[in-house]
Parts: structure tokens; C-alpha cells; sequence
């Protein structure tokens, strides 16, 4: 559905699009400025509220994802055609996501005191901004949409959560269950529709005080233009934008960990994850032995309905995406590039699936933009090409992901310390980040930071205050402060 305004459009099963799992409504330009003003009038209230009591409310939110597990993962396999494993890990990220971040709340709670001259006292505190706007994808619609939402909401700030379009009948699900854990209705409001809609009514509006997006870097560029536009000030826009991301392969890796973590890497989640590996570089030593292992691999994989428990790849998001994707391998192919596509089973509605696919390039600029499926080109290079090959992948100004396999630590060493990608990945496979122990996120064309389920996070969403007082003057008043 194009959600225009106020108009109502059905939600489809991407593995079985003849399926209709409900109906949207679409937030009508006076209902999203009507929710704003709601959130503002909200706002000191929220921001004035014990840390503690938001903490743990996140906590009980998380007790609620736990208690409803099944019909969470449900949804992610018949909404977003995730498959069995992809959804319970989304559940267990939303959770992680809610009990990282209210801990994390908590450590801020108290202000921060500071080094001074003598007779002088200083503290740092953290504050809620007022409503934040939560644009969240449809390749994480849980737990992106939970990440955003509550890392906003445990700073102290109200939210209005604009789902992705494909995936609205989780977000509401999601939405119904943290107001059953006690959010106050103020606190959090829904906002389905489409994205240039609502983000033409709330962007300008001066009660909006802050936006956390996630998705391609065209539009977070489209927000921030719209930012840039406000009559009167300036509000963060924290952005987690898309990757062009590289394996490195040396001849000393280990081929047969190398298959495993390409396999996961390039088409788990049938590509659709913004850390996916696209563009692997193999030294040609090793090459010709690597590439035949990956082929035969990749025929093991399994690709249907991903409410079977045996399948590996499920469908695509829509049948825009998969047209996208497969005029993507012709022009390749069409340009004299070797390409290897896996047999799609017979019976699979072929609007939505797209097979793996490995295409060996000549050359690393033939592939332009993020292809955001089951597509993995390979690139060869010699042992005397290694820095030429970090510069190619730096050129492309993304810096998301990289993965590197090889078993001299100094290699890994160099590549790490050369290579501006936000998260890297050394002998394993570089998706699935977990919240606190691999915070996720890019640099460049790839985000603005901080990193999602990382100790920085909840920053951008406060505002800092530093009270610096004068004791020796008025004597006494060190109880001013919180912590003398
Ligand atoms: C995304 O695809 O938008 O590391 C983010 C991962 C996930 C994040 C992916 N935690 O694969």
C-alpha cells in the first residue's frame, strides 16, 4: 500500500503474498500533529520522572516481550518473512535491548561530579529533550523499533513511533503490550503511514525536539534536509544508515570457516540486514579452491516458507525488491560477469523469492549501491594488493561492516587499524551484533553514531547540563548540588 493520507491498506504475508494478515490505517496529517502536541504537553512531566521508575519500566517491557514470545515471533515470520532462528533472535535483541538500555539510564541517573579549582563544586546531569520522533526499518521490526523507542523513551523523553509501512501489525502489537507495562498513552503514540506524509507533518513542527532513524542513507539525508529547514533551532537526528560491506580473504584463512561465515554473512536473513557482507575479496591464490567450495555450499542451503523450521533463506520483503535484485544479476551478467544463482525449489511464488547468488566482478566498481538481498559478488586480488583493496573499500564512503579471515594476527592487525567501518569481524561471520558486547553502527555514508546497544548510546538523546558553583563566596551552598 502507498499509505496516503487517512487511507487504509492491507498488510501481506511476503512468503505467501495472496495471504492478508490485517489492515492499516494510515495517521492523517491532523492526528500526527494532534499526537505532537500530546507529546509535548507530556514532556516535562516524562523528563521529571525518577530514572529508576523509566529503568524499570524498560524492565518490565521486557518481561512482556519474554511472556509473548510466540506471537512475536509469529509476526516476524508472517509480516516480515523472517525465518524461525531470525525471529527469535529479533525477540531476544528487543529484550536485550530494553535491559541494556535501563541499566545504562541508570548509571546516568545520578549527576556527574567533576574535577574544579578549590572553593569551586561541578556536576554534569543528563535530561530528557522533549518528543522524539522514532523511524524504525522493516528488516529489524521488532527489535530496531524496541532499540529506538526505548533507548528515547528511558532518556526521558516522549515518542512517537513511525513504523515501516510492511510491518505495522508488529509495531502496533509492540505498542499495545509496553502500554500494558505501563507506559503512559503521552509517553508513547503510533503513528503508521508513510513516511514522506508524516515526515512533512512533524519534521518543521518546533515541538518536535529530536529524530532516531533507521534506513537507507538517501532518506536520513531527506530528514536532515527537512531538519536543516526549521524556522528556529536545531535537534540531533541520530542515524544508522546502510553499508557496502567487504570480507577480506587472505590464503592463510581456513576455507572451511571461511564457507560457514560467508554463507551466514551473505545470505542469512536473505541478505536483508543492513551489516550483510555484499562484496568479498578473495586472494587469488586461493580463489579458484574457494569459489567452488562456496557454490557447492550454497546448494545445501535451503530457501521457502520460513515457517519451516529446515529453511535458511525465506522470500524477499515485496516483489518490488525481488524485481530490483534480479534486474541486478542481469545487468551483471549482461556486462560479462560469471554468475552462479542457486535453483529456486519448485512451488515458490518466484514474485518473492530471489536465490542466492554468487557473481564474481572484474572489478569491485562494477557493483554501485547497496543491494539489499541473497547477492554476493567476489573480487579476486594479489598478495601485493592489500592496501589497494582497503582503499577500494574505504572509496565507497559507506563504513559499516568488514570481515576479515586470515590467520596472521598482523594482517588482521593492519587491516583493522587501516580499514573506517564501525564494526569489524575477524575469522567469523559479521552479522548478528549483540546488544553490550558488539555495539553496532557506521561511520560515513553508513551513520552518524553512536552505536545501537553500545555504553554512548542514550547520549544524543539527552541534553547535558553542567551547575558549577562557587563556594567560597556565599559559603554553604554546596547543598545546591545534588552531590556535593
Ligand atoms: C540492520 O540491518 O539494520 O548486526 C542492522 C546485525 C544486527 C543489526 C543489523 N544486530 O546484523
Amino acid at each position: 500500500g502507498s499509505g496516503a493520507e487517512g487511507s487504509t491498506h492491507p498488510v501481506r504475508n511476503p512468503s505467501q503474498s495472496d495471504e492478508q494478515l490485517g489492515q492499516v490505517s494510515a495517521t492523517t496529517v491532523a492526528d500526527a500533529h494532534r499526537a505532537l502536541r500530546i507529546a509535548h504537553d507530556f514532556a516535562p512531566q516524562w523528563a521529571a520522572e525518577n530514572p529508576t521508575n523509566r529503568a524499570n519500566l524498560l524492565r518490565r517491557i521486557a518481561d512482556e516481550l519474554q511472556a509473548n514470545k510466540p506471537a512475536l515471533m509469529t509476526l516476524c515470520i508472517c509480516e516480515a518473512g523472517k525465518t524461525v532462528r531470525d525471529a527469535e533472535a529479533e525477540v531476544r535483541e528487543a529484550i536485550d535491548y530494553c535491559r541494556y538500555y535501563a541499566g545504562l539510564a541508570e548509571s546516568l541517573a545520578d549527576p556527574l561530579p567533576l574535577p574544579g579549582s578549590v572553593g569551586e563544586l561541578n556536576e554534569l546531569s543528563w535530561h530528557g529533550r522533549g518528543p522524539f520522533l522514532c523511524i524504525s526499518p522493516w528488516n529489524f521490526p521488532l527489535a530496531i523499533f524496541c532499540g529506538q523507542a526505548m533507548a528515547a523513551l528511558v532518556s526521558g523523553n516522549p515518542v512517537l513511533l513511525k513504523p515501516a509501512e510492511q510491518t505495522s501489525l508488529i509495531a502496533g502489537f509492540v505498542t499495545r503490550l509496553c502500554h500494558q507495562a505501563g507506559v503512559p498513552a503521552a509517553a508513547m503514540q503510533l503513528l503508521p503511514g508513510a513516511g514522506p506524509t508524516l515526515g512533512a507533518a512533524l519534521l518543521p513542527r518546533p515541538e518536535l525536539k529530536g529524530v532516531v532513524f533507521t534506513g537507507s542513507c538517501a532518506t536520513a539525508q531527506v530528514i536532515q534536509r527537512n531538519l536543516a529547514d526549521r524556522e528556529d533551532d536545531i535537534i540531533p537526528l541520530i542515524a544508522e544508515t546502510g553499508g557496502q560491506n567487504a570480507m577480506i580473504v587472505d590464503s592463510t584463512a581456513l576455507p572451511e570457516q571461511v564457507v560457514r561465515d560467508v554463507l551466514i554473512s551473505a545470505f542469512g536473513s536473505a541478505g536483508q540486514r543492513c551489516s550483510c557482507l555484499r562484496l568479498l575479496y578473495l586472494q587469488e591464490d586461493i580463489a579458484e579452491e574457494l569459489i567452488a567450495l562456496l557454490k557447492a555450499a550454497m546448494t545445501t542451503l535451503e530457501i521457502g516458507d520460513p515457517w519451516h523450521l529446515a529453511t535458511d533463506v525465506g522470500p524477499v520483503i515485496s516483489p518490488q525488491a525481488a524485481q530490483a535484485l534480479t534486474s541486478h544479476i542481469e545487468t551483471l551478467r549482461e556486462q560479462g560477469s560469471t554468475v552462479f544463482s542457486v535453483t529456486l525449489p519448485p512451488g515458490l511464488n518466484q514474485r518473492q523469492f530471489v536465490p542466492p547468488t554468487l557473481i564474481e566482478l572484474a572489478d569491485s566498481k562494477q557493483l554501485k549501491g547497496e543491494v539489499f538481498g541473497p547477492i554476493l559478488h567476489v573480487v579476486r586480488y594479489g598478495a601485493d594488493q592489500l592496501d589497494e583493496v582497503i582503499e577500494a573499500i574505504n572509496a565507497t564512503g559507506f563504513g559499516l561492516t568488514l570481515g576479515i579471515h586470515s590467520r596472521i594476527e598482523a594482517v588482521c592487525r593492519y587491516i583493522s587499524a587501516r580499514a573506517q567501518a564501525g564494526n569489524i569481524y575477524i575469522n567469523r561471520a559479521m552479522t548478528g551484533a549483540v546488544v553490550g558486547s558488539q555495539p553496532f553502527g557506521g561511520q560515513g555514508r553508513s551513520g552518524t553514531g553512536f552505536k545501537a546497544g553500545g555504553p554512548h548510546y542514550l547520549y544524543r538523546f539527552m541534553s547535558e547540563k553542567c551547575i558549577s558553583i562557587d563556594i567560597t563566596a556565599a559559603g554553604g551552598n554546596a547543598s545546591l548540588l545534588s552531590k556535593p
